[in-house]
Parts: structure tokens; sequence; C-alpha cells
């Protein structure tokens, strides 16, 4: 599961079963699926995110799945070799935020005022974006007014930006550069767009 770049700690591979992140230990027994991980914190801590109706849970627990798709996506954008799967992944990404842009109203959350768990799987996909941006404009957002508000309103959350150190940005750069893939060349050449190089 180690793929170049990535060298994950053996504590960690021996605790994540698909050595991925996000992954949570509960009494040794490590919950892995960010969806899954968040219905057992609803389940388990005060102040439930989840909305009351059942068909509103729903639909919320539909789009907590696409955010974890999204996430599959970012991984495979960071990991791309070659411009042709680079560019797809670029294009699968797109195509997800031009859907969510759809299903988001006045804002500032997923739902509305009220914060939920779908803002709080979107919290960190835009956490790497904000990374990625520093790296080049890949387009992902253009035009999309939405969803570039509702990320900017989880960006201002500080239970969104408090979950991770100050290094945070400074070390998904470097995994990045570790990684051997489209992403990390353009990251030392500079992307053909931007007009400029790192
Ligand atoms: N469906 C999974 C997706 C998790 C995922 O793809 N995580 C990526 C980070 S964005 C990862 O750890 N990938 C392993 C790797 O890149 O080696 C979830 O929602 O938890």
């Amino acid at each position: 599961m180690n793929k170049p770049g990535a060298e994950k700690p053996d504590w960690f591979l021996a605790v994540s079963p698909l050595g991925k992140t996000p992954v949570l230990l509960v009494q040794q027994m490590p919950i892995f699926e960010s969806g899954v991980i968040l219905e057992f914190l609803e389940e388990t801590q005060p102040k439930p995110l989840h909305p009351d109706a059942a068909l509103d849970r729903a639909r919320h627990r539909a789009w907590m799945e696409f955010g974890s798709a999204v996430l599959n996506d970012i991984a495979g954008f960071y990991s791309a070799s070659g411009e042709e799967a680079f560019d797809k992944k670029i294009a699968a990404l797109r195509d997800k935020f031009v859907r969510l842009e759809g299903q988001l109203g006045a804002g500032p959350y997923f739902a509305g005022e009220r914060f939920s768990l779908v803002d709080v799987v979107f919290g960190p996909v835009f956490r790497y974006f904000n990374t990625f941006d520093q790296i080049g404009d890949f387009g992902i957002f253009t035009g999309l007014s939405r969803v570039r508000a509702w990320r900017k309103a989880l960006d201002r959350r500080v239970s969104i930006t408090s979950a991770v150190t100050n290094e945070y940005p400074t070390l998904l750069a470097e995994f990045i550069k570790r990684r051997n893939s489209q992403l990390s060349s353009i990251m030392q050449t500079g992307h053909p767009e931007m007009g400029h190089a790192h």
C-alpha cells in the first residue's frame, strides 16, 4: 500500500485497514471510511449534526457518500502519472463540483444556516485545494459561485481550521512533491497555464 513518497509509518499501516486516511481508533478498533466515522460520532457524541427528518437525513447521507468519492478523486488527482490520467482526474473532480453547485442554496452551509455532517465531509476536501491552488489553476471551481462561497464558509469555520496543525500545508506540499506524479512535476516546473514556476 506504500506508494512513492507516501512513506506511511508502520504504526499507521498497522492501524489503517486500507492504508488510507481518515481512520479513527476507538478502544483499539480502527473505524475507517469517512462517512462511517462521522455516523459513529453522530451516534456517540452530544449535539447531533444530522437533520431531524429521515428523508433529509437520507439526502445528507447520500451527499456524504458523494464526498467520500471526491476524496478518492483527490487521491487520484495527486497520484496520477501522465497528462492524460491527470486531466481525467481534473474532469472527474470538476464534474462532481458542478453537481454540487446544483444542490447548494443560499448557504452559507450545505443545508443553509445549519452546519451538518455534509459540511464536515467537505471541510477537509476543500482544505486540500488550498494547497493545490498554490500549484496551479486547474479550473475545477471556475464559474461555480455557490461552491466557492461554501468553500469560503468552511475555510472560516474554527472547527475545520483547527482540525489540523499549522504545519499541514507544508507537509501536504512536501508529500505531493515526493509523489512522482504529474502534480509533483507541475510543482517543480510550473503549470503551463499559470505562467510561473515554483
Ligand atoms: N472513501 C474513502 C476515501 C479515502 C481516501 O481516498 N483517502 C486518501 C486521501 S484523500 C488516502 O488516504 N489515500 C491513500 C494514498 O494516497 O496512498 C473515505 O471517504 O474515507
